[in-house]
């Protein structure tokens, strides 16, 4: 049973499954910490990490698209609904780890996993096992406009009501952001509504400018960071905000 479970959620591609390997062998190295790793992509053909519980024994999107004729997204519903009916299996299998964190990979239609009942249902299972933290990633390549990270924002917020457990988001490839007043935008408010009064006009701007006031209030609940798994960028950072966050619960032992 593992003390901390960690679930990287995020949209197709966002780079769940790259972070899952690059900050398990992390901590591994650098915080010597014995970690698990646990996929829960029914969908996904290859790892880059050695799975400790892998939902693919269990069942495949490949095997649902074939033998119940689906396309892969229906196959990945389905996949969902057969994780819920063994979810039983599922959390007895990851109850036998015996690692200080658990890494898990969740599927890349991740709306399916986070509005279904399946995924909060796993998670809060998980829960039981050891205190959780969301990882919720976008890709910082896919912000082509300032009003983009105010949006990123809503979403963090959004996955933490839906699956009810602390969330951290991450803006991951940052390695390819050539931006340089990122942190500035994330952590500084009257800059980011400045830059969001230059960029956009008219209604749009008011909008934009008044969900980062709503993300100025929530600023406790936001936790915003970046990342990239292949260039090992804010690792530590992602670390001692995990921990932060249970220390705020009144958790952290
Ligand atoms: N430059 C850069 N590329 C990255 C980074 N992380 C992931 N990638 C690339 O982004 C692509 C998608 O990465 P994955 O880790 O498979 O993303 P995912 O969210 O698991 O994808 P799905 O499971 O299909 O939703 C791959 O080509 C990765 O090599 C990063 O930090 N920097
Ligand atoms: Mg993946």
């Amino acid at each position: 049973m593992s003390l901390l479970n960690v679930v990287f959620l995020g949209p197709a591609g966002s780079g769940k499954t790259t972070l899952t390997a690059a900050f398990g062998k992390w901590l591994e190295n650098e915080i010597n910490y014995k970690v698990n790793y646990i996929n829960l992509d029914p969908g996904c053909e290859f790892l880059p990490y050695k799975p400790d519980f892998d939902i693919r024994d269990i069942i495949t999107t490949r095997e649902i698209m074939l033998k119940e004729k689906m396309g892969p997204n229906s196959a990945m519903i389905r996949a969902v609904e057969l994780m819920e009916m063994r979810i039983k299996d599922i959390i007895t299998n990851i109850a036998k780890l015996r690692g200080e964190v658990c890494l898990i990979d969740t599927p890349g239609q991740m709306e399916i996993f986070v509005f279904h009942t399946a995924g909060p249902r796993i998670i809060r299972k998980l829960e039981d096992l050891g205190r959780t933290v969301n990882v919720f990633l976008l890709d910082s390549t896919l912000i082509s406009k300032v009003s983009g990270l105010v949006v990123a924002q809503l979403m963090g917020i959004a996955v933490q009501l839906l699956m009810e457990v602390p969330t951290v988001t991450v803006l991951s490839k940052i390695d390819q952001i050539k931006r340089k007043d990122m942190d500035r935008l994330i952590l500084d408010t009257e800059y980011l509504k400045k830059v969001l009064r230059e960029e956009s006009r008219g209604t749009i701007t008011d909008l934009s400018l008044e969900i980062s006031e709503v993300i100025e209030i929530l600023r406790g609940a936001v936790r915003v960071i970046k990342v990239s798994a292949t260039k090992n960028i804010g690792f530590d950072h992602l670390y001692d905000l995990i921990h932060e966050i249970f220390c705020t619960c009144g958790d952290l032992t």
